[in-house]
């Protein structure tokens, strides 16, 4: 999984709502919204302002990343809830959090960012929730992808959980990755086809889903092209971003927000 830098989300907390915003004049909904459709649920039917978030600063593995606690925080509010960082890291906060009365933990080390709802036991976790939101995201750019031909560019964690729900979606997807053999197997699990050419096949193809660190060259990017990209660091240049329609990014906030909606939203299991 890539790890986010400091820079990546040093601006984060201040752009929160300015970024749902964007989302609003891109697919035509805001953050919240886009969270709790991409599992099927309406926000309207959710009353959080009483929930209690908190987020507690992981010091495991590589440690610590600068901002990324208050990013998560202002993720959450933006959304509408009440969130705080703990001021202890690790195990102590989040016994923090627990005394606190924190409905919701959020925690991340280098492998799994996890959000826990203490009170019903439902939890979520990045991985799966931000393959939910990205291609919610490009369905509704799209118009509906339904019998359209869709690329997932990454075979990883992600991308192949993007694969399975665009699959589900109705989507002709196609897998590519840098390592045909990932592609193909990934392909091979969820129904879709794999290309072996990276370049080739990002420039045949209108409809993307980006689920890889990589930078992508403008060049290789149709006129229209309407793109949900996870990837970090953003891949895109001056060139991509003329050429294409529409680029749905964001360092964390799509994740973070479906996360939330699972918590919110899951019946007990
Ligand atoms: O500040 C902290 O608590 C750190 N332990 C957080 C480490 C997050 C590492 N994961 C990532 O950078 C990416 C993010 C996009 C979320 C999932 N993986």
């Amino acid at each position: 999984m890539t790890r986010l830098t400091e820079e990546m989300i040093i601006d984060l907390p201040e752009n929160a709502r300015e970024r749902s915003k964007k989302l609003k004049e891109q697919i035509g909904m805001d953050l919240k919204t886009l969270a709790f459709k991409s599992i099927g649920e309406n926000p309207d039917d959710y009353d959080f302002s009483d929930y209690s978030v908190a987020s507690v600063p992981i010091t495991a593995g590589l440690g610590v990343i600068g901002g990324f606690s208050l990013s998560v925080k202002a993720i959450l509010e933006e959304m509408g809830f009440e969130c705080f960082v703990t001021t202890e890291p690790d195990v102590d906060g989040f016994y923090e959090a627990l005394e606190k009365g924190a409905d919701i933990i959020f925690v991340a080390d280098d492998k799994r960012f996890l959000a826990y709802n203490a009170k019903t036991g439902i939890y979520s976790e990045n991985v799966s929730s931000t393959a939910a939101g990205y291609s919610e995201a490009l369905d509704i750019a799209s118009g509906g992808l339904k019998g359209k031909d869709v690329l997932v560019i990454g075979a990883g964690r992600v991308g192949s959980e993007s694969v399975r729900l665009l699959v589900s979606k109705g989507a002709k997807v196609k897998v590519t990755d840098i390592d045909f053999g990932k592609a193909k197997d990934v392909a091979a699990e969820y129904g879709a086809a794999a290309l072996s050419n990276v370049s080739r096949a990002i420039s045949e193809h209108k409809y993307i889903l980006d689920a890889s660190p990589g930078l992508i060259p403008g060049e290789l990017i149709v006129e229209g092209a309407v793109i949900s990209s996870m990837g970090i660091p953003y891949s895109f240049d001056a060139e991509g971003e003329k050429k294409s329609d529409m680029i749905i990014h964001d360092p964390l906030n799509i994740g973070t927000a479906v996360m939330a909606a699972k918590c919110v939203a899951s019946p007990r299991k």
